[in-house]
């Protein structure tokens, strides 16, 4: 597979630190200049920007929280004057006051540079037709996705979410030959090309590019299987940089960091100290090239490993594990800690259930009650009482195995699991409501 900019990819780490560091030491200054919460944060904790003279030092600056962009909305935070924005986007704003984030126009151009790195690394080239289903709106992941493939030169085709079987009538008839959207969507999008009666024959796609949310490997293999494709993994938040700030290449062994524009560190998420190399830890990004809103040592709480180690594809880029899901997506069901992305992990490793189920945890006479709804694949659920009661109890105990907790596994029949457009909504939990 092609790499897009191979003098910065591949570039030798010594190199690309020294560039860190320059990049670093002119972000701190402008934004101590220009950014009234970053200055009153640094002078609070002591810290000059002549303070920084290696990347070590990085860790001397205070964290930057969702809160800070909260407390600072709608663009106390931004470090240049609004007539230099030229575009807004902002978190779903699901847990709280939505986020704004602005871009300049060469952040967009930077945006669309690291998006078309990541496209390339997954096969796309002058001669792919891009199919972006992802939202177009403030969520980032459409426009992300959407000027990587015009940077490429590509076919760009902006369907944004929904209506499913127009995606899979453009899909056939444009010939797309590539797919942006969400893991979730793409499972659901493989099931309406099989109930339009088509097969992943009557398609022409080869790849696509799934993020936005937590997915295992099983669910690659499922969605690779039903879409004959190759499935990728693309990594990014609105915050730092929408889809593209990290991406799998061939290899497949992790996401790349684009490690010119962001520098990443991984943290314990309790003390706040920097872990050693391939630790896990919370996910930590600084924006070293970012104009509008480049943030210091913000906290994604993003649970994953970094491995700085050179990549097979020729990449120096570090590569960032798949996040086990976000610190603030951890249940804790009877004391123990759980990630949704565990119990899916457990359920696709069992034959007869399909990839589409929902946690549901609740709270019944001060006992958390884990109930696990999960799909049959076998169509016919009436026949086989028998089998379907075996297989709940295997998946009940292979969950007590793997995550030490009991669960009530719900078989309920095909399809009816709500199937999600964009971000999938896989936990409800209750307890907050009592
Ligand atoms: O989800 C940006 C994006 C769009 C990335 C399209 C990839 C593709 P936000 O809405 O701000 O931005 O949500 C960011 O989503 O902190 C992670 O928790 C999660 N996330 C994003 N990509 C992945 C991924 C976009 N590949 C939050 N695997 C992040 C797991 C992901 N989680």
């Amino acid at each position: 597979m092609a790499i897009w900019n191979k003098d910065i990819e591949t570039m030798p780490r010594e190199k690309l630190e020294e560039l860190q560091l320059k990049r670093l030491q002119e972000t701190v200054n402008r934004v101590y200049e220009n950014v009234k919460p970053y200055r009153e944060k640094m002078d609070k904790a002591g810290i000059k920007p002549d303070d920084i003279k290696t990347l070590d030092d990085l860790s001397k600056l205070p964290f930057t929280v969702k809160q800070d962009l909260r407390d600072n909305y709608p663009y106390g935070m931004f470090a240049v004057p609004m007539e230099q924005v030229t575009e807004i986007h902002a978190s779903s704003g699901t847990t709280g006051k939505q986020t704004v984030v602005g871009l300049t126009e060469k952040d967009v151009d930077i945006w669309a540079e690291i998006a078309a790195r990541a496209l390339s690394a997954m096969g796309v080239d002058k001669n792919s037709v891009v199919q972006t289903s992802y939202g177009f709106g403030l969520f980032t992941g459409g426009f992300g996705a959407h000027y990587g493939a015009r940077k490429i030169g590509a076919v760009a085709i902006p369907t944004s979410s929904g209506n499913s079987k127009r995606q899979i009538n453009i899909m056939k008839d444009f010939g797309s030959t590539f797919l942006c959207c969400t893991p979730s969507y793409a499972l659901s999008l493989s099931e309406t090309l099989v109930d339009m009666g088509f097969t992943k024959d009557d398609i022409k796609l080869q790849g696509g590019a799934f993020g936005a949310e937590p997915w295992t490997e099983e669910i690659r293999q499922e969605i690779q299987e039903k879409l004959g494709i190759n499935a990728y993994d693309i990594y990014g938040l609105s915050e730092i940089m929408g889809p593209g700030v990290g991406y799998e290449c061939a290899d497949q062994s992790g996401m790349h960091i684009n490690e010119d524009h962001f520098i990443v560190e991984v943290i314990d998420p309790e003390t706040g100290e920097v872990v050693p190399d391939g630790s896990m830890g919370e996910i930590v990004f600084t924006c070293i090239t970012k104009e509008a809103l480049p943030l210091i040592r913000y906290r994604t709480r993003d649970i994953a490993t970094i491995n700085k180690g050179m990549c097979r594809c020729g990449r120096t880029f570090a590569r960032m594990s798949k996040p086990m899901g976000r610190s603030d997506d951890m249940l804790i069901i009877r004391g123990v800690n759980v990630f949704p992305s565990q119990i899916e992990e457990v359920l696709m490793k069992t034959e007869g259930v399909a990839p589409h189920y929902q946690i549901i945890v609740d709270r019944i006479n001060n006992k958390d009650m884990l109930d696990v709804l999960v799909e049959v694949s076998n169509k016919d659920l009436t026949d086989e009482i028998k089998s379907l009661e075996a297989l709940s109890k295997k998946v009940s105990a292979e969950i007590l195995s793997v995550l030490g907790i009991k669960a009530n596994i719900k078989l309920v029949e095909p399809k009816t699991i709500a199937r999600s457009e964009g971000k999938s909504v896989r936990v409800i939990d209750k307890r907050q409501l009592h």
